[in-house]
């Protein structure tokens, strides 16, 4: 019943500033799980292409050196309705919206440096899946807890 996707990352700001462990156990905790998982240093081209229909905007080149810059953990995470409930687990993408409790609302303070990025619906989420991962990479397993989380 519960096989909806999203990509997650954590981006350079995130990684270094050593909150990969804190960020993933607040996913876990809410009860989803991880389908895949790796660190690496995006490519420019996977960068460009992620952030393709921001292209045209002014900070598009700031972005992608800051994605580029640094490692970043890339995950796929699963369960009902998880596109939208990771993108209220992150909270929002102005700084003074992201309330307090959330990963932004908890964790940053500038737009440029917000730590964390979620697909922001379910096509952008198969698509940013696909640009980051190998389908061999994605990994279907039963996570016993699923009887106490779900009805
Ligand atoms: P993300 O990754 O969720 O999606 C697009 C990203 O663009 C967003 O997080 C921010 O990091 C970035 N972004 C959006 N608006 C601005 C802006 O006004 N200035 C800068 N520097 N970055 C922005």
């Amino acid at each position: 019943h519960c096989t909806e996707r999203t990509f997650v990352a954590i981006k350079p700001d995130g990684v270094h500033r050593a909150l990969i462990g804190r960020t993933i156990a607040r996913l876990e905790d809410k009860g989803y799980s991880l389908v895949a998982l790796k660190l690496l240093k995006p490519s420019r081209t996977l960068a460009e292409s992620h952030y393709e229909s921001l292209r045209s905007k002014p900070f598009f080149d700031n972005l992608v050196s800051f994605i580029t810059s640094g490692p970043v953990c890339a995950m796929v995470w699963e369960g009902k309705d998880v596109v939208a409930q990771v993108r209220k687990l992150i909270g929002n993408t102005d700084p003074l919206s992201s309330a307090p409790g959330t990963i932004r609302g908890d964790f940053g303070i500038d737009i440029g440096r917000n730590i964390i990025h979620g697909s922001d619906n379910i096509s952008n989420a198969e698509r940013e899946i696909q640009l980051w991962f190998h389908s061999e990479e994605l990994v279907e397993w039963n996570p016993n807890l699923h009887e106490w989380i779900y009805e």
